[in-house]
């Protein structure tokens, strides 16, 4: 009776345990049925995520999101977004308030391991700077001893800031807040002398100033930041469609299929364009996709050429160069595996 009794305990235990990631399991199809996904995005950061003047949300973070809803709905619109500050963010993938958070967010060993999160990928290799007021006459970061840095918390970038004063054994001030928005202005009253973020976001936070031309970004690097989507661990299914959407979307680029491009690729001859974009063969049917997936992320958002140029590249205000984000075969690390 006892050996039943604990047989059956530990039969409803790991049912539990079943039960609990089988659920978890079920983004994709919670998408599909609610017909919209929920999207963690940043309190407002042009270039990756901020609201244009109508409202509507706009950027490289936005256009995961976007993409992933053309894969799986077929319409790039069914997304909603959810605006969160760098503390708040993992909570909100955790307790589930969001179904993909594409939010300028670094992929490091702690968070993937210790969150209960996975990172599906890279959209945005970025590097920790900084930017002063070209008033303090600084040219170099190694200047800044005894310096009070404006900050945002719970990033990554804190913590690279202390490794950077104490390797280079100088002292600092942090002067620390919760949005970009708050960061600035703080910046902008004299707060500290120095700002310290992301270096793609220095040059979306330096327009965001009454005087841009007043700041400058010194020229050090300070670390590896890989910008990526995040999704819930023990997702398999979702995990899977958040990574090849950014993979197809890359992959099309490489094979040079375009927004405008795509539609007349489908009378074409090119096998892997063929796979890729549906013509040929189903490969979204292991993603639990319909065959034309790619096809609809490429058409209704463009190629990751498009979302960088347009958003952060020479076609936005921002103006940065491809650099480290260039396709690996024209100089840069962004790389994809073959859809095959
Ligand atoms: N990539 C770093 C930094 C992310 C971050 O939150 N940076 C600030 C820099 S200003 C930001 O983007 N804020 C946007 C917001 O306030 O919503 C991380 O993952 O920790």
């Amino acid at each position: 009776m006892k050996k039943t009794l604990i047989a059956a305990t530990a039969a409803a235990f790991s049912l539990t345990m079943f039960t609990g990631a089988a659920s978890a399991e079920g983004t994709l199809e919670a998408v599909k049925k609610k017909g919209f996904i929920q999207c963690g995005v940043s309190t407002g950061l042009p270039g990756f995520s901020n609201p244009d003047s109508k409202g509507n949300w706009k950027g490289l973070d936005v256009d995961v999101c976007r993409a992933v809803a053309a894969a799986v709905l077929g319409d790039s619109e069914k997304v909603k977004y959810t605006p969160l500050t760098a503390k708040e963010r993992f909570t909100a993938l955790q307790s589930g308030e969001i179904d993909i958070l594409s939010r300028n967010t670094t992929w490091t060993q702690t968070r993937d391991t210790s969150l209960g999160l996975n990172f599906a990928g890279v959209n945005y290799y970025d590097g920790q700077g900084f930017m002063v007021s070209k008033n303090l006459g600084v040219k170099s970061a190694l200047e800044l001893d005894g310096a009070a840095v404006c900050i945002q918390a719970g990033t990554t970038t804190e913590l690279n800031l202390a490794d950077y004063f104490r390797e280079n054994k100088m002292s600092y001030d942090p002067v620390t807040f919760d949005t970009s928005d708050q960061t600035v202005k703080g910046f902008e009253a004299g707060r500290c002398d120095v700002l310290t973020s992301d270096q793609s976001q220095l040059y979306a936070l330096r327009i965001k100033l009454a005087k841009p031309e007043s700041a400058m970004v010194l020229p050090e690097v300070i670390s590896k930041e890989p910008l990526g989507p995040v999704v819930r661990q023990g997702d398999d299914g979702w995990f899977n469609v958040v990574k090849w959407t950014l993979f197809a979307a890359v992959n099309a680029e490489e094979l040079g299929l375009t927004a405008d491009s795509v539609e007349a690729a489908l009378k074409g001859s090119n096998p892997g364009v063929l796979r890729l974009i549906g013509a040929e063969g189903n490969l979204g049917e292991n993603l639990g996709l319909s065959k034309d997936w790619a096809y609809n992320v490429i058409a209704q958002t463009g190629n990751y050429g498009e979302w960088f140029e347009r958003n952060v590249g020479a076609d936005s205000p921002l103006k940065i160069a491809r650099g480290l984000n260039a396709l690996w075969s024209k100089g840069g690390i962004m790389y994809a595996p073959p859809v095959r």
